[in-house]
């Protein structure tokens, strides 16, 4: 069959059973938007190309699949790089469209010309420059098989506006072989056998999951694993929502943001079995060995991974379910009761009660209030600063409940567009953001992409009126009087600008009246922005 090159861009789509795209267009995509315009996927029209990548790394995590954006050259591309490495650093498979300008004037610095293959090269798990009209099906096939197998990430596929407008003879490939790349996903029995062993003589085993058991969808083969052996269980920041969080196994999440008592029982370990966590600096600052010799056995699909950041005992390459499964095949109950006291008398000990200020919101008590009364599938999406960890310590999982944030590259702005791809991916569900005043101005145009799809999230905007984190930092290393740069001394009523949108919004200043305007909004089908005054001088450490 021949083809536009256009329309066999989004016949590609189409084969991949892609839906929905976020994107935002321009002269070098027009031919791609006039062949998307009578396709049957939906365009949504994000109001800054970022956003874009950030709803549909979102979109994607919801439902499981690769998220798709189309932007034009130029500008257009290079506002999507912060959304790019995002989805990079946290292994968000993503497929990503850029118009490019005329291949004839390729390096000629033309009108909206960038070399969006050359900068993003260090953060996409891989990208294509079209130069072949004739390559358009083989390329499709390769970014969308690359961008979800193995370790998962952004793939990016510039397309020259000439060579959208071409003609080719359009037939998708039922495979790939990629010279070079064949993930490895079965785990090395022999190394399997011999971390079995290591488990079975441990006296105080303990796992610490990563994002990667979500990426994986490996949480049955968790749970089944941690049944079986009654190991308990802690996590990175990117790791929850994988291991419900009411379970008698689960302890709490581990480094620098994680809860006191983790960073203490995480020491105490007398093994680790890491699982689908890449071990940043985040992780380990949280705590320190002392010296203290810990057997560690690494799960982990990037074998770049393992060794990085820790000396491993048993390193494992591959895939968190499979190898998972691995485990629970050959595991039985572990005799570790001891070892289940003490974590609870380190639990009951270590316990951190803030001191709130009672004249502002307490921003912890608020989230455990929203996880105690939302649905067990809600979504909840959370930026980045002292909001975020407010929300990763108080937001419970279970049943089917998510939580999306950006851990490694800790973008601020990701959680609106994030909740807006959450809820066009689950419309059926509840989604939160929660998000600071600091990164809700990041991507503050969104409300217009929100109210124009009427998605009705609910939007916990945390203010007060700093960069909250950068100040406590601040605080911490230079004294109070030292603050300079983190405070805004006029931030607009947020309240009136989600009205202006056509949301409903109210600000409140006691928790009683957060609950009661939450209860309202969660019955009201309308985007709802709460905005809860918060104590400026509130500090993590
Ligand atoms: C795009 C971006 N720029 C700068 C930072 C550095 N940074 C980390 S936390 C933070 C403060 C966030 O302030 P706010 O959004 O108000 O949230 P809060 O900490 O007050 O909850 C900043 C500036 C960042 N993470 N992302």
């Amino acid at each position: 069959m021949n083809l536009k090159v256009s329309d066999a861009i989004i016949k590609s789509l189409e084969k991949e059973n892609i839906d929905t795209v976020f994107g935002y267009p321009g002269g070098a995509v027009l031919p791609l938007y006039e062949s998307l315009r009578t396709s049957n996927i939906k365009h949504i029209l994000v109001r800054h190309e970022q956003s874009a990548a950030h709803s549909a790394n979102s979109y994607g995590r919801a439902i499981e699949k690769t998220g798709v954006c189309m932007v034009t050259s130029g500008p257009g591309a290079t506002n999507l790089i912060t959304g790019i490495a995002t989805a990079y650093m946290d292994s968000i498979p993503l497929v990503i469209i850029t118009g490019q300008v005329k291949s004839t004037a390729l390096g000629k610095d033309v009108f909206q010309e960038a070399d969006i293959t050359g900068a993003t090269e260090p953060f996409t798990k891989h990208n294509f420059l079209v130069k072949d009209p004739e390559s358009i099906p083989r390329i499709f096939k390769e970014a969308f098989y690359i961008a979800s197998t193995g370790r998962p990430g952004p793939v990016l596929i510039d397309i020259p506006v000439d060579i959208q407008n071409m003609e080719i003879k359009f037939d998708y490939p039922n495979q790939v072989d990629i010279i070079g790349y064949k993930p490895t996903i079965e785990g090395h029995m022999g190394q399997i056998k011999r971390a079995i062993t290591k488990l079975k003589s441990s006296k105080k085993p303990l796992i610490c999951v990563g994002g990667g058991v979500i990426c994986s969808r490996a949480s049955d083969e968790l749970r089944t694993f941690v049944e079986r052996s009654k190991i308990p269980i802690i996590h990175t920041l990117m790791g929850l929502g994988s291991f419900p969080t009411n379970s008698p196994y689960y302890v709490g999440m581990v480094g620098s943001h994680g809860h006191d008592y983790s960073n203490i029982i995480v020491t105490e370990a007398d093994l680790i079995m890491i699982v689908g966590a890449r071990v940043g600096d985040r992780f380990t600052s949280g705590f320190e060995f002392s010296n203290k010799k810990v057997d560690i056995i690494h799960v982990d699909i990037d074998p770049a991974e393992i060794g990085k950041n820790l000396d491993i005992t048993i390193p494992i390459v591959g895939d968190a379910k499979t190898i998972l499964r691995d485990f629970s095949n050959k595991i039985s109950q572990l005799n570790i009761e001891k070892w289940m006291d003490r974590i609870s008398v380190i639990k009951k000990n270590h316990v951190k009660n803030d001191d709130f200020n009672n004249n502002f919101i307490d921003a912890r008590k608020a989230i455990k209030y929203v996880s105690d009364i939302v649905d067990e599938n809600t979504i909840l999406t959370a930026d980045v600063g002292q909001n975020q960890f407010w929300a990763a310590h108080s937001f419970e999982i279970k049943g089917d409940r998510k939580f999306f944030t950006s851990g490694g590259l800790g973008t601020m702005g990701y959680s609106l567009p994030a909740a807006i791809g959450a809820k066009l991916a689950s419309p059926e569900k509840k989604v939160i953001c929660v998000v600071g005043d600091g990164g809700i101005q990041m991507s503050l145009s969104e409300l217009g992409t929100l109210s124009e799809n009427n998605l009705d999230i609910i939007i916990i905007l945390f203010n007060n009126n700093k960069l909250g984190m950068v100040k406590e930092l601040q605080d911490f290393h230079y004294g109070k009087s030292k603050n300079f740069g983190s405070e805004y001394k006029l931030n607009p009523d947020f309240v009136k600008i989600a009205e202006a949108y056509g949301l409903n919004g109210k600000a409140v200043s006691t928790n009683n009246e957060f609950e009661e305007t939450f209860k309202i909004a969660l019955e009201g089908n309308k985007g709802f922005l709460i905005e809860c005054k918060v104590d400026p001088d509130y500090s993590t450490l």
